[in-house]
């Protein structure tokens, strides 16, 4: 069958006004967040819902076209556009598949399409007095099936886990247009393989997720935030286990350096503690206020902080304005890898990656999330030519170390080439036995995750 045959057949499932076919339309489907990935896809189509999302595959299946999920493209591997080999490919948009169930309060959880963002999912479990329990600066843009194929984590990881450890169930469309459904709100169901688990962090590759059923969190009424100043992680990573011992329940806890808190405060946010800190974390606790942690902070021998009750709007932006003021800054697409370090070897890692850094004259910016040990490590002005140079270096550095080469964006196209380094023969000759059942032709997402 020919593509424009398949276009219009693909139109008389969706509507004509959701294939997307115009370059002036489809570039921004076709090129990630960062700038670094660009893609090459004969459309961009858009279902409704889930029957739509089936059709669409079973069409693109029979006609041996690719298919590259998409959620709300905020990705940061490159997982989520199309190859650029020039293969038959279309990009499937799932962002209007929006619905949002009533809140079920009595067993803590919402039923949501792929297409919702988290934001969203926020503001329905607020309204119905509960929380979810993940968060993110992308929040209003990335939306859950993008969020369950990464297995996002975010900055409440450390309390509440990340995407997979919401799963109550999930909707999910096979290569042969069958329909996945695990939909019960039940904590506990044990019957065979933990599907909705394997299809997070799967990253577009083993099937298209359309909806899920997501567990709900009590709300957090009262909570405190401080940004520490601190000499190394180390010492970072002291002061939340001083927290923690005192009986109050970590939120979350952030590391940023001093080039991180420069270059935020340099595109307009105000300092909360004087230059020159080399280091600083920013706290959150729940259930607890500014004067409770202020009164731990003291007892252990904190002297430079910041403090404020939830939400501290100001501190957390500190935090939050990196990404953005990192891809302001740079001038050209910038190399992000997001990494897990042992929590003992933290330090001597960030002291490899400035001397890396140096060697290969770019400019390293570092944060990420200390109580998970994860560091995203951002290289700014990388000539392209030498990009897969330094990530190879930093990706030898992590694997030398014991840790891994991803945390929480997931493998994409960005890491592929280093999958070796992040999991032994067998443990991907068992992920390529999944990926061979589930997608025998190989069509789902082709390149990502490298098997
Ligand atoms: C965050 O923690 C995100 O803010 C983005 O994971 C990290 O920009 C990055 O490297
Ligand atoms: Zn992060």
């Amino acid at each position: 069958m020919t593509t424009a045959r398949l276009l219009a057949d693909l139109a008389e499932v969706v509507g004509p006004a959701h294939v997307l076919t115009d370059p002036a339309v489809t570039s921004a489907y076709c090129t990630d967040w960062t700038g670094r990935w660009r893609g090459v896809a004969q459309a961009v189509v858009r279902p409704a819902d889930t029957a739509q999302t089936a059709e669409v595959v079973r069409r693109c299946a029979a006609a041996g076209v690719a298919i590259c999920p998409q959620g709300g493209n905020t990705g940061l591997v490159g997982g989520g556009v199309p190859p650029a080999d020039g293969r038959p490919t279309i990009v499937l948009s799932m962002t209007r598949l929006t619905g949002v169930d009533d809140v079920d309060v009595a067993a803590r959880a919402v039923g949501v399409g792929a297409g919702v963002t988290i934001g969203d999912v926020q503001r329905a479990a607020v309204a119905a007095g509960l929380d979810f329990g993940v968060d993110l600066a992308s929040r209003d843009s990335a939306t859950v099936g993008g969020a369950i194929a990464t297995n996002a984590g975010g900055i409440h990881f450390v309390r509440y886990g990340g995407m997979r450890a919401q799963l109550l169930g999930i909707e999910a469309v096979l290569t042969s247009g069958e329909v996945l459904r695990r939909w019960r709100p039940l904590r506990k169901d044990n019957v065979g393989y933990d599907l909705p688990g394997l299809l997070a962090g799967s990253e577009g590759t083993l099937a298209v997720i359309t909806g899920a059923l997501l567990r709900l969190v009590p709300q957090t009424r009262r909570g405190a935030v401080a940004v520490v100043a601190v000499q190394d992680p180390a010492r970072g990573l002291a002061v939340i286990d001083a927290v923690e011992r005192a009986g109050l329940t970590l939120h979350a806890a952030e590391l940023m350096t001093e080039a991180g808190l420069d270059l935020v405060h340099r595109h307009g946010q105000r300092r909360a503690l004087p230059a020159g800190t080399p280091f600083a974390v920013l706290i959150e606790v729940a259930g607890a206020d500014a004067g409770d942690l202020a009164a731990v902070l003291a007892e252990a021998s904190v002297d430079d902080a910041a403090i404020d009750d939830s939400p501290a709007a100001d501190l957390w932006a500190l935090r939050e304005r990196h990404t953005e003021s990192i891809a302001r800054d740079s001038t050209t697409p910038v190399v992000k890898l997001d990494l897990t370090l042992p929590a003992g070897a933290l330090g001597a890692f960030v002291a490899t990656v400035e001397r890396l850094a140096a060697a290969a004259g770019v400019r390293p910016i570092m944060f990420g999330h200390l109580a998970d040990g994860n560091v995203h490590v951002n290289l700014l002005d990388v000539d392209p030519a030498h990009a897969e140079d330094v990530t190879d270096a930093v990706l030898r550095e992590v694997a030398a170390v014991g840790g891994s080469i991803s945390a929480e964006h997931g493998v994409g196209r960005a890491k592929a080439p280093w999958l070796g380094l992040g999991r032994d023969a067998v443990d991907v000759a068992a992920m390529r036995a999944i990926k061979r059942a589930l997608d025998p032709a190989g069509l789902l997402n082709p390149g990502v995750l490298g098997l």
